[in-house]
């Protein structure tokens, strides 16, 4: 199907409405909606807030003023993502779409929602409606690859996160100082602190492991922008961690990954051992936490495992103009990972730390 100009030109409009919602609705999709009249001017638009809340189809319908209700049968809506055909936290948009119903839907990606998959579409064509499906599918599949990600692996996004100094270390200390309680090594400015911690927001879960909570004590909250604090998950295998550690204490719903044998009596536990190996524990915090996406922060051992082991499909890192001349060696970016589509950017400056964002090679089409 050819979308016209001005076709591709409203959804485009939908989709950056769909990212207003971007810290907040997981682990629903990133989804937009813009109501057309048949002369070409936009008469209501709406988005997926947040999690639980109206879909962007019935934001988009109530945004409509009573003046210009009359146009709608003749109007043309466009949707990021096909129009849900099932009543889950809030009623089936399909439904909504068939009782107006307009003249045309355009649709961007298809809902890889077994409870959807095709049944919205073929909803709305049943009552009538022209449905055009692939408007810009490819820059939509991008803006909702963790959704995709989680329906076609029933996995997290996994982001791998680090900071380095120019000369490639992750801390400068010398190993006997790297104990625990001695604090976190900063290697950026503090002008790199809102984009840090727009990455975090970005995720549902932040991983860290036992040694550098350990060593750090890193706060791992989102404090430079508005938005909220994913929750934490602490890898602990081999039960390191005393219950009186401040990330414990600080926060009810970290999420802790323990070995069978040291099971605390913790609210948020997930037992899993080091053995079982990565897929697994990704497995289950999808399934048990629906945890849609993670930053992984470190340390470089839990960072190696997941390169290693494959388990990744983001890389975001800095690298800070000063060398610390030795200390702990970062990990290094695969020489297999792809700049960002879409010609979004893949690396920046903010200060005078330089950041890069790569993607895994399996998302080459993307
Ligand atoms: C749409 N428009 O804006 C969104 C859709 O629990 P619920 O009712 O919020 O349903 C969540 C599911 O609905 C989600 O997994 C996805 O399949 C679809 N999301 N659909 O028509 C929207 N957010
Ligand atoms: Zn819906």
């Amino acid at each position: 199907m050819q979308f016209s100009t001005a076709d591709m030109q409203f959804m485009r409009t939908a989709m950056e409405l769909a990212e207003r919602g971007q810290f907040t609705v997981a682990p629903n999709p990133l989804v937009g909606c813009v109501i057309v009249s048949a002369d070409g001017r936009i008469i209501g638009q709406g988005w997926h807030t947040a999690f639980g809340q109206a879909h962007a189809e019935v934001e988009a319908y109530q945004s409509v003023s009573s003046a210009d209700q009359p146009l709608l049968a003749e109007s043309t809506w466009y949707v990021t993502l096909e129009p849900c055909n099932h009543v889950g936290q809030t009623p089936a948009c399909a439904a909504l779409i068939e009782r107006i119903p307009p003249k045309r839907v355009v649709i961007g990606i298809r809902d890889s929602n077994p409870a959807v998959d095709g049944g919205g579409t073929e909803r709305l064509r049943a009552a009538g409606i022209q449905v055009d499906v692939g408007c810009l599918e490819h820059e939509l599949a991008w803006q909702n690859r963790r959704f995709l990600w989680n329906a076609e692996t029933k996995r997290p996004w996994v982001v791998l996160k680090w900071a380095e100094s120019r000369d490639g270390f992750m801390d400068g200390r010398p190993q006997q100082e790297r104990k625990p309680g001695a604090g976190g090594f900063p290697i950026t400015a503090e002008t790199a602190r809102p984009l840090t911690h727009t990455w975090r927001a970005l995720e549902q879960g932040i991983v860290v492991g036992a040694n550098t909570a350990l060593v750090d004590t890193p706060q791992l909250g989102v404090r430079s922008i508005e938005a909220p604090s994913p929750r934490i998950v602490l890898l602990d295998p081999d039960g390191l961690i005393n219950m009186e550690h401040a990330l414990i204490q600080r926060n009810d719903d970290l999420i802790y990954v323990v070995g069978p044998t040291n099971s605390p009596a913790k609210k948020h536990s997930c037992h899993w051992e080091v053995k079982e190996g990565l897929d697994t524990l990704l497995e289950r915090l999808y399934a048990e936490f629906n945890l849609s996406s993670l930053l992984i922060e470190g340390g470089a051992t839990v960072l190696n495992d997941f390169l290693k082991h494959d388990a990744w499909n983001e890389i975001k890192c800095w690298r800070s103009p000063a060398a610390t001349g030795g200390g702990l060696p970062a990990p290094s970016i695969p020489d297999h990972s792809l700049p960002l589509p879409h010609g979004i950017a893949s690396s920046g400056q903010l200060g005078v730390d330089a950041w890069t964002n790569r993607l895994h090679s399996r998302h080459a089409s993307d």
